[in-house]
């Protein structure tokens, strides 16, 4: 039976994915990792731990107790916020990946870390990126993106530890915020307008960045997981892509529901990041190597997203 470790478990991406986990393989053999964020009443309905993934000591406590085989480790200091304080960017991201990467040497862990769209940067070429490009990252926290890659190949290559990842685009969902990224717009539209009718954008209309819908991220994420090892051909990250649209076409599309909805557009230090990063992606190595396939176009997501966000608001 597998024991399944989430650090980041409260973030956007831990909110969704700890109760599908929990679906498949137990409440009880999944642990959700908080550091200093209350986790929702739906975390709680299992295991949960407090502990800071920088602290290799403590992590290693939390391992031991649940006998944990697998880790998911999703925590991270975004885009947008690490441009604020790259140096906590770098403390983050960097030493709580390698204490996760030397627990999985150790203990022969198996470990999900996910990569991103900021891996790449201005010199990458921008619509239909491909797997194998340019990697000069503009922000740092692309910068810890890319040395994650290469230092996630490298266990895999040196000491045989099994570490898989995605490169997640803008990843669109309703159950927990974002937090601190330069696509974060793409959820505070929603929110905005259901709630006030309109919404100002922090970049401009024209803006198209690669994005996804959570149930799609999620069963990808859990795919990949799942796949034979000898299907995987790709220990940095795999590019993983569902749509790309503008803000605009977005608007358009939440105006379909609710005719009211204005958006005005306030460009702020964010369009720089996003203006570095690639319009859509080229993910058929991901498709061919273990059937990667996403089911939510631009329609289907806003559809559901405004419902869900319904219930919720
Ligand atoms: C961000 O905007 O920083 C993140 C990402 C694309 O990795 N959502």
């Amino acid at each position: 039976m597998k024991s399944i470790l989430v650090i980041g478990a409260t973030g956007q991406i831990g909110s969704d994915l700890v109760p599908e986990l929990r679906k498949r393989y137990g409440n009880s053999n999944v642990v959700a990792m908080a550091h200093k964020s209350q986790p929702s009443a739906e975390l709680s309905a299992g295991p949960v731990e407090f502990a800071d993934a920088g602290d290799k000591e403590a992590l290693l406590g939390v391992v031991k107790k649940h006998n944990i085989d697998t880790i998911y480790h999703l925590a991270s200091i975004l885009s947008a916020k690490g441009e604020q304080n790259p140096d906590l960017a770098w403390k983050v991201n960097m030493e709580s990946l390698k204490n996760v990467l030397d627990l999985a040497r150790e203990h022969k862990l198996k470990v999900f870390w996910p990569s991103s769209i900021a891996a790449f940067g201005p010199t990458t070429p921008r619509d239909k990126t491909p797997q194998r490009t340019v990697l000069e990252p503009g922000t740092m926290y692309g910068v810890t993106k890319v040395a994650g890659e290469l230092l996630c190949n490298y266990y895999f290559k040196k000491y045989g530890v099994d570490v898989r990842g995605l490169r997640y685009p803008g990843l669109i969902s309703y159950k927990a915020l974002p937090g601190g990224g330069t696509t974060d717009y793409a959820v505070a539209i929603f929110y905005e307008a259901l709630k006030a009718k309109r919404y100002e954008c922090f970049v401009r209309e024209d803006t198209v960045l690669p994005m996804m819908y959570m149930p799609d991220a999620i069963k990808g994420t859990i795919q990949l997981m799942e796949a034979d090892a000898s299907k995987i051909t790709i220990r940095t990250n795999y590019n993983f892509a569902g749509i790309s649209f503008s803000v605009k076409e977005l608007a358009n599309e939440i105006k379909k529901h609710i005719p009211e909805f204005t958006c005005t557009y306030k460009p702020d230090f964010r369009q720089a990041i996003a203006d570095s990063w690639p319009r859509s992606i080229d993910d058929s190595q991901a498709r061919k190597d273990w059937g990667w396939k996403h089911e939510y176009d631009l329609a289907k997501m806003t559809k559901d997203m405004l419902e869900k966000l319904r219930e919720k608001v």
